[in-house]
Protein backbone atom coordinates (compact mmCIF):
# COMPACT_ATOMS: atom_id res chain seq x y z
CA UNK A 1 0.00 0.00 0.00
CA UNK A 2 1.83 3.14 -0.88
CA UNK A 3 1.35 6.58 0.73
CA UNK A 4 1.33 10.49 0.22
CA UNK A 5 0.77 11.75 3.69
CA UNK A 6 3.99 12.88 5.80
CA UNK A 7 3.28 12.21 9.52
CA UNK A 8 3.08 15.71 10.42
CA UNK A 9 -0.40 15.17 8.23
CA UNK A 10 -1.26 12.01 9.55
CA UNK A 11 -0.86 13.94 13.15
CA UNK A 12 -2.92 16.53 12.30
CA UNK A 13 -5.50 14.62 10.29
CA UNK A 14 -5.88 12.42 13.25
CA UNK A 15 -5.98 15.44 16.00
CA UNK A 16 -9.23 16.27 14.04
CA UNK A 17 -10.80 13.35 14.04
CA UNK A 18 -10.15 13.18 17.46
CA UNK A 19 -11.67 16.41 17.92
CA UNK A 20 -15.00 14.71 15.72
CA UNK A 21 -15.40 11.90 17.96
CA UNK A 22 -14.68 12.94 21.33
CA UNK A 23 -16.54 16.70 21.56
CA UNK A 24 -19.71 14.45 18.75
CA UNK A 25 -19.35 17.20 15.99
CA UNK A 26 -18.98 17.06 12.13
CA UNK A 27 -16.53 18.28 9.91
CA UNK A 28 -15.91 18.18 6.08
CA UNK A 29 -14.41 15.01 4.99
CA UNK A 30 -10.75 14.68 4.63
CA UNK A 31 -10.04 14.16 1.04
CA UNK A 32 -11.49 17.68 0.26
CA UNK A 33 -8.03 18.82 1.91
CA UNK A 34 -6.43 16.17 1.00
CA UNK A 35 -8.02 14.53 -1.85
CA UNK A 36 -4.90 12.45 -2.70
CA UNK A 37 -5.04 10.32 0.11
CA UNK A 38 -4.71 6.73 0.10
CA UNK A 39 -6.57 3.73 1.40
CA UNK A 40 -2.90 3.54 3.54
CA UNK A 41 -2.78 7.09 4.35
CA UNK A 42 -6.21 6.23 5.55
CA UNK A 43 -5.14 3.11 8.17
CA UNK A 44 -2.14 5.56 9.40
CA UNK A 45 -4.53 7.95 10.45
CA UNK A 46 -6.68 5.09 12.03
CA UNK A 47 -4.21 3.73 13.37
CA UNK A 48 -2.51 6.48 15.19
CA UNK A 49 -6.11 7.31 16.63
CA UNK A 50 -5.96 3.67 17.74
CA UNK A 51 -2.62 4.64 19.82
CA UNK A 52 -3.75 7.86 21.34
CA UNK A 53 -6.87 5.99 22.12
CA UNK A 54 -4.87 3.13 23.90
CA UNK A 55 -2.29 5.45 25.08
CA UNK A 56 -5.33 7.40 27.28
CA UNK A 57 -6.56 4.04 29.00
CA UNK A 58 -9.17 2.51 26.47
CA UNK A 59 -9.01 -0.94 26.05
CA UNK A 60 -8.80 -2.81 23.14
CA UNK A 61 -11.51 -5.41 22.60
CA UNK A 62 -12.18 -6.52 18.98
CA UNK A 63 -12.34 -5.11 15.45
CA UNK A 64 -15.39 -4.17 12.94
CA UNK A 65 -15.50 -5.13 9.09
CA UNK A 66 -17.69 -2.53 7.40
CA UNK A 67 -19.27 -2.19 3.92
CA UNK A 68 -19.55 -6.11 3.57
CA UNK A 69 -23.34 -5.95 2.55
CA UNK A 70 -24.94 -4.25 -1.24
CA UNK A 71 -27.36 -2.49 1.34
CA UNK A 72 -24.46 -0.81 2.94
CA UNK A 73 -22.25 -0.14 0.08
CA UNK A 74 -25.40 1.29 -1.84
CA UNK A 75 -26.60 2.83 1.07
CA UNK A 76 -23.56 4.89 1.55
CA UNK A 77 -21.85 5.24 -2.08
CA UNK A 78 -18.59 2.86 -1.01
CA UNK A 79 -18.44 -0.59 -2.45
CA UNK A 80 -14.90 -1.87 -0.82
CA UNK A 81 -15.17 -3.03 2.92
CA UNK A 82 -13.24 -1.47 5.52
CA UNK A 83 -12.18 -2.49 9.04
CA UNK A 84 -12.49 -0.35 12.67
CA UNK A 85 -11.09 -0.89 15.57
CA UNK A 86 -13.18 -1.34 18.87
CA UNK A 87 -12.63 -0.54 22.71
CA UNK A 88 -14.02 -0.98 25.65
CA UNK A 89 -15.76 2.76 25.78
CA UNK A 90 -17.78 1.97 23.11
CA UNK A 91 -19.38 -1.02 24.64
CA UNK A 92 -22.93 -1.17 25.42
CA UNK A 93 -25.22 -3.61 27.38
CA UNK A 94 -28.37 -4.98 25.69
CA UNK A 95 -31.46 -3.51 27.00
CA UNK A 96 -29.51 -0.33 28.35
CA UNK A 97 -30.34 3.21 27.42
CA UNK A 98 -27.86 4.62 24.96
CA UNK A 99 -27.30 8.56 25.50
CA UNK A 100 -27.39 10.30 21.74
CA UNK A 101 -25.79 13.87 23.21
CA UNK A 102 -22.39 12.89 22.41
CA UNK A 103 -23.32 11.24 19.29
CA UNK A 104 -23.42 13.01 15.50
CA UNK A 105 -26.13 11.56 14.17
CA UNK A 106 -26.54 7.57 14.77
CA UNK A 107 -27.37 5.33 12.96
CA UNK A 108 -27.97 1.20 13.59
CA UNK A 109 -27.30 -1.92 12.22
CA UNK A 110 -27.51 -5.48 12.83
CA UNK A 111 -24.36 -7.29 12.61
CA UNK A 112 -23.72 -11.29 13.43
CA UNK A 113 -20.24 -10.99 16.20
CA UNK A 114 -17.38 -13.25 16.67
CA UNK A 115 -15.65 -14.07 19.69
CA UNK A 116 -12.62 -15.57 19.07
CA UNK A 117 -10.78 -18.53 21.21
CA UNK A 118 -7.47 -18.48 19.03
CA UNK A 119 -5.82 -16.20 17.62
CA UNK A 120 -5.87 -15.33 13.51
CA UNK A 121 -3.42 -13.67 11.26
CA UNK A 122 -2.87 -12.76 7.60
CA UNK A 123 -2.30 -12.86 4.53
CA UNK A 124 -4.51 -15.81 3.15
CA UNK A 125 -6.76 -15.97 6.29
CA UNK A 126 -9.80 -18.22 5.34
CA UNK A 127 -13.13 -18.36 6.14
CA UNK A 128 -12.84 -22.25 7.31
CA UNK A 129 -9.99 -20.58 9.74
CA UNK A 130 -11.94 -18.15 11.14
CA UNK A 131 -14.75 -20.62 12.10
CA UNK A 132 -12.31 -23.04 13.77
CA UNK A 133 -10.72 -19.85 15.61
CA UNK A 134 -14.49 -19.26 16.76
CA UNK A 135 -15.36 -19.68 20.43
CA UNK A 136 -18.78 -18.37 19.50
CA UNK A 137 -21.55 -16.31 17.61
CA UNK A 138 -23.71 -13.85 18.52
CA UNK A 139 -26.49 -11.27 17.97
CA UNK A 140 -25.26 -7.53 17.93
CA UNK A 141 -26.22 -3.84 17.43
CA UNK A 142 -23.96 -1.32 15.88
CA UNK A 143 -24.14 1.88 16.20
CA UNK A 144 -22.51 3.67 13.66
CA UNK A 145 -21.85 7.67 13.45
CA UNK A 146 -20.28 9.13 10.79
CA UNK A 147 -18.23 12.03 11.91
CA UNK A 148 -18.58 14.11 8.54
CA UNK A 149 -21.62 16.02 7.32
CA UNK A 150 -24.46 14.86 6.53
CA UNK A 151 -23.20 11.21 7.01
CA UNK A 152 -21.39 11.75 3.21
CA UNK A 153 -17.77 10.02 2.66
CA UNK A 154 -15.54 8.35 0.48
CA UNK A 155 -13.67 5.44 1.25
CA UNK A 156 -10.20 7.37 2.74
CA UNK A 157 -12.81 9.78 5.04
CA UNK A 158 -14.56 6.95 6.86
CA UNK A 159 -11.38 4.89 6.80
CA UNK A 160 -9.71 7.61 8.86
CA UNK A 161 -12.73 8.36 10.90
CA UNK A 162 -12.29 4.69 12.31
CA UNK A 163 -14.75 3.56 10.03
CA UNK A 164 -18.07 5.68 12.02
CA UNK A 165 -17.13 3.06 14.73
CA UNK A 166 -19.13 4.61 17.76
CA UNK A 167 -21.38 1.84 20.19
CA UNK A 168 -21.59 -1.87 20.07
CA UNK A 169 -24.22 -4.00 21.65
CA UNK A 170 -23.56 -7.76 21.82
CA UNK A 171 -26.48 -10.03 23.11
CA UNK A 172 -29.20 -12.32 22.76
CA UNK A 173 -27.90 -16.07 22.50
CA UNK A 174 -24.48 -17.06 21.79
CA UNK A 175 -23.74 -20.51 19.94
CA UNK A 176 -21.66 -22.34 18.52
CA UNK A 177 -20.54 -21.66 14.98
CA UNK A 178 -20.69 -25.67 14.18
CA UNK A 179 -24.75 -25.97 15.54
CA UNK A 180 -25.69 -23.73 12.71
CA UNK A 181 -25.44 -22.76 9.54
CA UNK A 182 -24.48 -18.61 9.34
CA UNK A 183 -25.31 -17.87 6.09
CA UNK A 184 -29.12 -18.63 6.05
CA UNK A 185 -29.83 -16.85 9.82
CA UNK A 186 -32.06 -14.50 9.08
CA UNK A 187 -32.78 -11.16 11.08
CA UNK A 188 -35.56 -8.52 11.53
CA UNK A 189 -35.00 -4.88 12.86
CA UNK A 190 -37.49 -3.42 14.15
CA UNK A 191 -37.76 0.27 15.65
CA UNK A 192 -40.59 1.22 17.84
CA UNK A 193 -42.51 -2.00 16.56
CA UNK A 194 -42.33 -1.56 13.17
CA UNK A 195 -40.35 -3.46 11.08
CA UNK A 196 -37.64 -1.06 9.59
CA UNK A 197 -35.25 -3.71 8.08
CA UNK A 198 -34.85 -7.46 7.41
CA UNK A 199 -32.41 -9.70 5.58
CA UNK A 200 -29.76 -12.66 6.12
CA UNK A 201 -26.62 -12.75 7.24
CA UNK A 202 -25.24 -13.93 3.42
CA UNK A 203 -26.22 -10.40 2.96
CA UNK A 204 -22.13 -10.18 4.16
CA UNK A 205 -19.99 -11.60 1.49
CA UNK A 206 -22.22 -14.83 1.29
CA UNK A 207 -21.24 -15.71 4.81
CA UNK A 208 -19.67 -14.09 7.57
CA UNK A 209 -16.79 -15.82 7.98
CA UNK A 210 -15.56 -14.51 4.70
CA UNK A 211 -16.13 -10.71 5.98
CA UNK A 212 -13.97 -12.13 9.44
CA UNK A 213 -11.55 -13.48 6.87
CA UNK A 214 -11.05 -10.42 5.04
CA UNK A 215 -10.94 -8.01 8.50
CA UNK A 216 -8.03 -10.11 9.88
CA UNK A 217 -6.02 -10.28 6.27
CA UNK A 218 -6.64 -6.17 5.76
CA UNK A 219 -5.10 -6.15 9.40
CA UNK A 220 -1.86 -7.85 8.04
CA UNK A 221 -1.83 -5.09 5.79
CA UNK A 222 -0.63 -3.09 8.62
CA UNK A 223 1.48 -5.87 10.79
CA UNK A 224 -1.42 -6.62 13.01
CA UNK A 225 -3.18 -10.09 13.92
CA UNK A 226 -6.28 -10.91 15.95
CA UNK A 227 -5.95 -12.11 19.20
CA UNK A 228 -7.87 -14.38 21.12
CA UNK A 229 -10.56 -13.25 23.23
CA UNK A 230 -11.67 -10.47 19.90
CA UNK A 231 -14.97 -9.44 19.61
CA UNK A 232 -15.65 -9.03 15.97
CA UNK A 233 -18.29 -7.48 14.40
CA UNK A 234 -18.73 -8.99 10.66
CA UNK A 235 -20.97 -5.87 8.88
CA UNK A 236 -24.03 -4.93 8.70
CA UNK A 237 -26.50 -7.05 7.18
CA UNK A 238 -29.06 -4.60 5.98
CA UNK A 239 -29.00 -0.98 5.47
CA UNK A 240 -28.21 1.43 8.35
CA UNK A 241 -31.49 3.10 10.09
CA UNK A 242 -31.30 6.48 11.74
CA UNK A 243 -32.08 6.59 15.52
CA UNK A 244 -33.38 9.32 17.73
CA UNK A 245 -33.48 9.88 21.78
CA UNK A 246 -36.73 8.16 22.71
CA UNK A 247 -36.71 5.45 20.01
CA UNK A 248 -36.64 1.48 20.92
CA UNK A 249 -34.54 -1.08 19.05
CA UNK A 250 -34.70 -4.50 18.72
CA UNK A 251 -32.94 -6.84 16.56
CA UNK A 252 -34.52 -10.79 16.47
CA UNK A 253 -32.31 -12.82 15.28
CA UNK A 254 -33.00 -16.55 13.66
CA UNK A 255 -31.67 -19.30 16.01
CA UNK A 256 -29.69 -16.32 18.14
CA UNK A 257 -31.80 -14.59 20.05
CA UNK A 258 -32.72 -10.65 20.23
CA UNK A 259 -30.67 -7.78 21.10
CA UNK A 260 -32.59 -4.75 21.89
CA UNK A 261 -31.05 -1.15 23.42
CA UNK A 262 -33.02 2.18 23.83
CA UNK A 263 -31.90 5.84 22.83
CA UNK A 264 -31.83 8.56 25.38
CA UNK A 265 -31.43 12.40 25.49
C1 LIG B 1 -19.26 2.93 7.61
C2 LIG B 1 -19.28 1.80 8.58
C3 LIG B 1 -19.94 0.60 7.98
C4 LIG B 1 -20.98 -1.64 8.40
O1 LIG B 1 -21.37 -2.49 9.20
O2 LIG B 1 -21.14 -1.75 7.18
C5 LIG B 1 -20.30 -0.46 8.94
C6 LIG B 1 -20.58 3.65 7.56
O3 LIG B 1 -21.52 3.15 6.96
O4 LIG B 1 -20.67 4.75 8.13
O5 LIG B 1 -20.10 -0.41 10.14
MG1 LIG C 1 -21.21 -1.97 11.19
Amino acid sequence: MSTTLNREDVVRLCERVEGAQTRAYSIPKLTDEYPEMSIADAYLVQNELRRRFLQQGHRLTGWKAGLTSKAKMEQMGVAVPTVGFLTDKMARSENTVISVADLVHPRVECEVAFVTRYPLAGPNCTAEQVLEATDYVLPAIEVIDSRFHGFKFDLASVIADNSSSARYVGGGRPRNVHDIELRSIGVVLEKNGEIVQMGAAAEVLGDPAEAVALLVNILSEFNETLPAGSFVMSGGITAAVAVAPGDNIIARYQHLGSVSIRFGE
